[in-house]
Protein backbone atom coordinates (compact mmCIF):
# COMPACT_ATOMS: atom_id res chain seq x y z
CA UNK A 1 0.00 0.00 0.00
CA UNK A 2 2.99 2.34 1.12
CA UNK A 3 4.39 1.91 -2.96
CA UNK A 4 1.39 2.77 -4.09
CA UNK A 5 1.05 5.87 -2.78
CA UNK A 6 4.60 6.78 -3.72
CA UNK A 7 3.63 6.15 -7.06
CA UNK A 8 0.62 8.33 -7.60
CA UNK A 9 2.43 10.95 -5.49
CA UNK A 10 5.55 10.85 -8.27
CA UNK A 11 3.07 10.91 -11.06
CA UNK A 12 0.77 14.10 -10.16
CA UNK A 13 4.77 15.69 -9.97
CA UNK A 14 5.99 14.46 -13.50
CA UNK A 15 2.54 14.01 -15.34
CA UNK A 16 3.56 10.65 -15.92
CA UNK A 17 5.72 10.80 -18.98
CA UNK A 18 5.16 13.87 -19.97
CA UNK A 19 1.77 13.65 -21.76
CA UNK A 20 -0.81 16.28 -21.79
CA UNK A 21 -3.41 16.46 -19.13
CA UNK A 22 -7.11 16.52 -20.55
CA UNK A 23 -7.68 20.16 -20.65
CA UNK A 24 -3.79 21.36 -19.94
CA UNK A 25 -1.39 23.23 -21.95
CA UNK A 26 1.77 20.83 -22.85
CA UNK A 27 4.19 23.31 -21.56
CA UNK A 28 7.29 21.12 -22.93
CA UNK A 29 6.12 21.43 -26.42
CA UNK A 30 4.68 24.79 -26.49
CA UNK A 31 8.31 26.46 -28.06
CA UNK A 32 10.78 25.08 -29.89
CA UNK A 33 14.13 27.05 -30.03
CA UNK A 34 17.74 26.79 -30.86
CA UNK A 35 20.77 29.63 -30.19
CA UNK A 36 23.84 29.84 -31.96
CA UNK A 37 26.94 32.10 -32.62
CA UNK A 38 29.12 32.31 -34.70
CA UNK A 39 32.45 34.54 -35.58
CA UNK A 40 33.26 35.92 -39.24
CA UNK A 41 36.38 34.11 -40.70
CA UNK A 42 37.69 34.21 -44.58
CA UNK A 43 36.69 30.99 -46.41
CA UNK A 44 39.87 29.30 -46.24
CA UNK A 45 39.44 29.48 -42.09
CA UNK A 46 36.44 29.31 -41.59
CA UNK A 47 34.05 26.93 -40.09
CA UNK A 48 30.63 27.87 -39.82
CA UNK A 49 30.50 31.68 -40.35
CA UNK A 50 32.20 32.61 -43.71
CA UNK A 51 32.82 36.45 -45.38
CA UNK A 52 33.18 37.06 -48.98
CA UNK A 53 33.79 40.74 -48.45
CA UNK A 54 35.92 41.60 -45.55
CA UNK A 55 35.44 45.08 -46.23
CA UNK A 56 31.81 44.67 -45.91
CA UNK A 57 31.71 41.68 -43.45
CA UNK A 58 34.57 41.88 -41.27
CA UNK A 59 36.83 38.72 -39.88
CA UNK A 60 36.22 38.62 -36.34
CA UNK A 61 32.42 40.09 -36.42
CA UNK A 62 30.28 38.05 -34.35
CA UNK A 63 26.86 36.46 -35.43
CA UNK A 64 23.95 35.15 -33.61
CA UNK A 65 20.86 33.43 -34.40
CA UNK A 66 18.42 32.41 -32.40
CA UNK A 67 15.15 30.45 -33.66
CA UNK A 68 11.46 29.95 -31.58
CA UNK A 69 8.43 27.98 -32.93
CA UNK A 70 5.60 29.00 -31.20
CA UNK A 71 1.58 28.63 -32.04
CA UNK A 72 1.98 27.82 -35.41
CA UNK A 73 4.77 31.02 -35.94
CA UNK A 74 8.40 30.96 -36.12
CA UNK A 75 10.16 33.92 -34.66
CA UNK A 76 14.16 34.31 -36.17
CA UNK A 77 16.36 36.68 -34.38
CA UNK A 78 20.12 37.92 -35.85
CA UNK A 79 22.08 39.88 -33.80
CA UNK A 80 25.39 40.74 -35.01
CA UNK A 81 28.46 43.03 -33.38
CA UNK A 82 31.40 44.51 -34.91
CA UNK A 83 30.03 44.69 -38.39
CA UNK A 84 30.46 47.78 -40.10
CA UNK A 85 29.09 50.69 -38.14
CA UNK A 86 25.99 52.55 -39.74
CA UNK A 87 25.05 50.07 -42.61
CA UNK A 88 21.90 48.01 -43.53
CA UNK A 89 22.62 44.38 -44.76
CA UNK A 90 19.44 42.65 -45.85
CA UNK A 91 19.72 38.39 -44.38
CA UNK A 92 17.66 35.36 -45.72
CA UNK A 93 17.29 32.12 -44.26
CA UNK A 94 18.66 29.75 -47.20
CA UNK A 95 18.20 26.20 -47.83
CA UNK A 96 22.16 24.83 -47.65
CA UNK A 97 25.34 25.29 -45.34
CA UNK A 98 27.70 27.75 -46.44
CA UNK A 99 30.87 27.03 -47.95
CA UNK A 100 34.16 28.44 -49.30
CA UNK A 101 31.80 29.99 -52.19
CA UNK A 102 28.64 32.75 -51.79
CA UNK A 103 26.42 30.32 -53.85
CA UNK A 104 26.79 27.08 -51.99
CA UNK A 105 23.95 28.13 -49.95
CA UNK A 106 21.89 27.71 -52.38
CA UNK A 107 18.22 29.53 -52.84
CA UNK A 108 16.23 31.07 -50.42
CA UNK A 109 14.17 29.20 -48.23
CA UNK A 110 10.56 29.00 -48.98
CA UNK A 111 7.39 28.00 -46.72
CA UNK A 112 5.89 26.79 -50.01
CA UNK A 113 8.03 25.88 -52.76
CA UNK A 114 7.79 28.19 -56.06
CA UNK A 115 7.25 25.44 -58.90
CA UNK A 116 8.93 27.65 -61.27
CA UNK A 117 11.80 27.66 -59.57
CA UNK A 118 15.05 25.97 -60.25
CA UNK A 119 18.64 25.69 -59.54
CA UNK A 120 19.69 27.97 -62.48
CA UNK A 121 16.71 30.27 -61.88
CA UNK A 122 15.89 30.94 -57.88
CA UNK A 123 12.27 32.15 -57.42
CA UNK A 124 11.26 36.13 -58.35
CA UNK A 125 7.65 35.73 -57.87
CA UNK A 126 6.37 37.40 -55.16
CA UNK A 127 3.60 35.13 -54.56
CA UNK A 128 6.49 33.21 -53.43
CA UNK A 129 9.26 35.26 -52.59
CA UNK A 130 7.88 37.63 -49.99
CA UNK A 131 8.66 38.05 -46.51
CA UNK A 132 5.90 35.66 -45.06
CA UNK A 133 6.72 32.98 -47.27
CA UNK A 134 10.58 33.31 -46.75
CA UNK A 135 12.85 34.12 -43.87
CA UNK A 136 14.21 38.02 -44.20
CA UNK A 137 15.93 40.57 -42.12
CA UNK A 138 17.01 43.48 -42.58
CA UNK A 139 19.76 44.39 -40.34
CA UNK A 140 20.66 47.69 -39.35
CA UNK A 141 23.94 48.21 -37.42
CA UNK A 142 24.40 51.38 -34.94
CA UNK A 143 27.98 53.41 -34.78
CA UNK A 144 29.85 50.25 -33.35
CA UNK A 145 28.64 47.65 -35.93
CA UNK A 146 26.31 46.19 -33.33
CA UNK A 147 22.76 45.70 -34.06
CA UNK A 148 19.32 43.04 -34.21
CA UNK A 149 16.85 42.32 -36.53
CA UNK A 150 14.01 40.02 -36.00
CA UNK A 151 10.99 38.99 -38.18
CA UNK A 152 8.05 36.56 -37.80
CA UNK A 153 6.72 34.53 -40.18
CA UNK A 154 3.15 31.98 -40.09
CA UNK A 155 5.12 29.02 -40.10
CA UNK A 156 6.46 26.31 -38.67
CA UNK A 157 9.05 24.05 -40.21
CA UNK A 158 8.13 20.80 -41.60
CA UNK A 159 10.58 17.98 -42.87
CA UNK A 160 12.79 20.95 -44.31
CA UNK A 161 14.58 23.67 -42.35
CA UNK A 162 16.59 26.48 -43.62
CA UNK A 163 20.47 25.84 -43.19
CA UNK A 164 21.93 29.57 -42.91
CA UNK A 165 21.77 32.94 -43.25
CA UNK A 166 23.00 35.07 -45.74
CA UNK A 167 24.15 38.63 -45.20
CA UNK A 168 24.07 40.70 -48.77
CA UNK A 169 25.20 43.80 -49.86
CA UNK A 170 22.14 45.73 -50.29
CA UNK A 171 20.12 46.92 -46.87
CA UNK A 172 17.34 46.10 -48.23
CA UNK A 173 15.23 42.69 -49.84
CA UNK A 174 13.61 44.09 -53.10
CA UNK A 175 9.84 42.72 -53.88
CA UNK A 176 8.66 43.88 -57.30
CA UNK A 177 7.89 40.96 -59.94
CA UNK A 178 11.13 39.44 -61.28
CA UNK A 179 13.30 40.84 -58.90
CA UNK A 180 11.49 39.50 -55.87
CA UNK A 181 14.30 38.30 -52.97
CA UNK A 182 17.14 39.95 -54.73
CA UNK A 183 19.44 41.98 -52.52
CA UNK A 184 22.99 41.98 -54.22
CA UNK A 185 25.53 40.07 -53.65
CA UNK A 186 26.25 37.52 -50.80
CA UNK A 187 28.99 38.98 -48.65
CA UNK A 188 28.66 36.92 -45.38
CA UNK A 189 27.20 33.19 -44.65
CA UNK A 190 26.34 31.68 -41.24
CA UNK A 191 25.56 27.97 -41.15
CA UNK A 192 23.26 27.23 -38.01
CA UNK A 193 20.15 24.74 -37.04
CA UNK A 194 17.02 26.53 -37.37
CA UNK A 195 15.00 23.28 -35.13
CU1 LIG B 1 19.58 35.68 -49.54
Amino acid sequence: MRVVIVVVALCAATACGGGTEPGGAKPSEADVGTREIGVLAPPEAAVTAFTYDQAAAPPGAELELEVIERDGETTVRLSADLLVPDRGYAAHAHTDPCGKKGTDAGPHYQHEVDPAATPERPSVDPAYANPRNEIWLELTTDGRGNGTAETTVPFVFGDRTPASIVLHEHPKTETAQGRAGSAGGRIACFTAPFR
